[in-house]
């Protein structure tokens, strides 16, 4: 800046200069009284030395102290969004749970497939076995018993001995009772052996029982269990045998010591007959 005064200065004495030289020429002044006159202060003179100073271009000064911080900027415009980056890693898994509710049970699922054949059981022998004894020891008990209500009395004859079976059976069934055991039912043929099962029957304090005589294969054609026709002897209560319903094909004795026809379905008890000779 000193520098700029320095030069304005000079020019102002150049004007200043050409200013008084006009002024001292008294002739020109008057000869243009219209002209404009700038009356500016003078400047004060300098001393020769100055003046040739001005007239030389200093030497260039130090570098100046450096400014002050400035203002911050301002904020710039936001950029544009960027493209979505890849994938990062997996995260370490997270702690379990709370066990959840029980769900609704589901539909029913569809029928499995058929299995395989099964393998033949090793043990079957074994279970005929068991089957062949549990028959046995049936068998043995019911012998038991026969005993037991032979011992406890039985009728006889000099050829024959009966035996009253206090078990309620059909006719057929109680007929193989008494085969099964070597026997018939009981056939009185005569009157002794009549009187002898009537007897029986009355002190048991029965009203009747089954007797081994029948007429199933011909209608009035009564035969006795072994096949012989009952022809010889009869004992039927009045009136019988009649067929009743035409459904008696089966033969009673009453405590009384009659014959009536009967039907072969019913149960009731029955008398058995054993040759001496077989027992
Ligand atoms: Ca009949
Ligand atoms: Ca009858």
């Amino acid at each position: 800046m000193r520098g700029s005064q320095l030069v304005l200065a000079s020019v102002l004495m150049s004007m200043l200069g050409s200013t008084l030289l006009q002024v001292s020429d008294g002739q020109q002044l008057s000869e243009e009284p219209c002209t404009i006159q700038l009356l500016i202060p003078g400047l004060k003179g300098m001393s020769s030395d100055s003046v040739v100073r001005s007239r030389t271009k200093g030497i260039k000064g130090a570098s100046g102290r450096p400014g002050r911080l400035g203002p911050p900027g301002e904020s710039g415009q936001q950029g544009l969004k960027g493209q979505k980056g890849i994938m990062g890693h997996y995260g370490k898994s997270g702690p379990s749970g709370y066990k959840g509710f029980k769900g609704d049970m589901g539909d029913a699922g569809p029928m499995g497939p058929s299995g395989e054949p099964g393998v033949p059981c090793e043990c079957t022998p074994l279970r005929k076995m068991i089957g062949e004894m549990d028959i046995l020891v049936a068998q043995l008990s019911s012998e038991l018993k026969f005993i037991k209500n032979a011992v406890a009395g039985v009728k006889e004859t000099d050829s024959r001995v009966y035996l009253l079976v206090k078990e309620e059976k059909r006719f057929a069934d109680a007929e193989s009772f008494c085969q099964g055991r070597g026997g018939h039912l009981a056939m009185p043929k005569d009157e002794v052996s009549n009187a002898l099962v009537a007897a029986y029957v009355s002190e048991a304090g029965l009203a009747r029982v089954y007797i081994g005589l029948q007429d199933a294969e011909r209608e009035g054609d009564f035969r006795y269990v072994d096949g012989s026709p009952a022809s010889t002897f009869g004992k039927w209560r009045k009136g019988e045998p009649n067929d009743a319903y035409e459904d008696e094909d089966c033969v009673e004795m009453v405590a009384s010591g009659e014959w009536t026809d009967v039907a072969c379905h019913p149960t009731m008890y029955f008398v058995c007959e054993f040759q001496k000779d077989g027992v």
